[in-house]
């Protein structure tokens, strides 16, 4: 298993920045990735902001496989908290459902104020997760425009950035941040595979090969049916598979297993091999762990 860690100073300095915010958000709108809905959630985020309403989005949903993601979600859902699990890019009904689980979240507060004699005003919410998980494109969806950058790499948002979705919401952009220290060392390299970390500081290929090994243990065969190689093969050997396959080989005709590596993330991140979720909830998780 490869040590991966990725916690840039421009990381530190938004998880400053959003933990001043917080006082002024209603809630919380924190994106996971439905593929790995434990590996995305970010520990510090409940150190910060411990009992705010919170909506759990697990996005990318069209990757992940469905069954497992119903289950993630009923086990996500506790008091004050809600799950939505969606495909932000396309769903079409990505903006009402988003606003209508912000209204009943905050309607409690909201109740609050106008009992206080405070003339209700929009809600306010902090979105809020690892890089690359689609937090800018679900406030575009809300807007109904692209006010907000988003694009395929981690690490697009830089700065925090109040976007006025809908008269009845505001929500703030952050960028994705990760934390200093990944108990699990399956972490990084799930957070790798899926695309929440610079490629430019991973080893794709042990990357690669540790995913191999997380996709054969819940999805025997796919790994065979996707390139066609043995189901007896080594996960070194798979890759050197993989290059041969996907006709990558070196001047000298040995199989290119750096690019195999590089082209089998990218065909898992692209769905090519189906929709796979690389967590279950394990019996020993405890309920505020999750
Ligand atoms: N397939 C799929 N792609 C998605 C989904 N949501 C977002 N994306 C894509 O994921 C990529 C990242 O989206 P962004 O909105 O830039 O992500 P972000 O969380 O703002 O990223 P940072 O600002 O870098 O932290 C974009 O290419 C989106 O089109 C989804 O539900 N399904
Ligand atoms: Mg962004």
């Amino acid at each position: 298993m490869v040590a991966v860690q990725w916690y840039p100073g421009h990381m530190e300095k938004a998880r400053r920045d959003m933990a001043e915010h917080l006082k002024a958000v209603d809630m919380i709108i924190e994106l996971r990735d439905a593929r790995i809905p434990m590996a995305s959630r970010n520990p510090v985020l409940d150190e910060m902001a411990p009992g705010k309403p919170r909506l759990i989005v697990l996005s990318k949903a069209d990757l992940a496989d469905e069954v497992v993601t119903e289950t993630w979600t009923k086990e996500l859902e506790k008091e004050n908290r809600k799950c939505l699990a969606l495909n932000i890019a396309t769903d079409k009904n990505v903006r009402r459902q988003i606003i209508s689980a912000c209204g009943e979240l905050t309607e409690e507060k909201r109740q609050r104020m106008i009992r206080k004699g405070i003339r209700p005003r929009a809600m306010r919410a902090m979105a809020c997760g690892i890089p690359n998980a689609g937090k800018s494109t679900l406030i575009n969806r809300i807007a109904g425009r692209n006010s907000a950058k988003t694009a395929d790499k981690p690490g697009v948002t830089r700065a925090l950035t109040w976007i006025k979705a809908d008269p009845t919401l505001e929500i703030l952009d952050t960028p994705g941040v990760l934390w200093p220290k990944f108990e699990e060392p399956r972490t990084g390299s799930l957070l790798a595979a899926t695309g929440a970390i610079n490629e430019n500081i991973l080893d794709l290929k042990e990357i690669a090969m540790d995913t191999i090994h997380v996709i054969r243990d819940f999805y025997p065969g796919v790994m065979e049916e996707t390139y066609g190689a043995e189901v007896t093969t080594r996960t070194d050997v798979m890759l050197e598979r993989i290059a041969e396959t996907r006709h990558l080989l070196k001047e000298n005709g040995v199989p290119d297993v750096d690019r195999a590596a590089s082209v089998f993330l990218h065909e898992l991140r692209r769905g090519k091999l189906g929709r796979l979720t690389l967590e279950r909830i394990k019996d020993e998780q405890s309920e505020e762990n999750l």
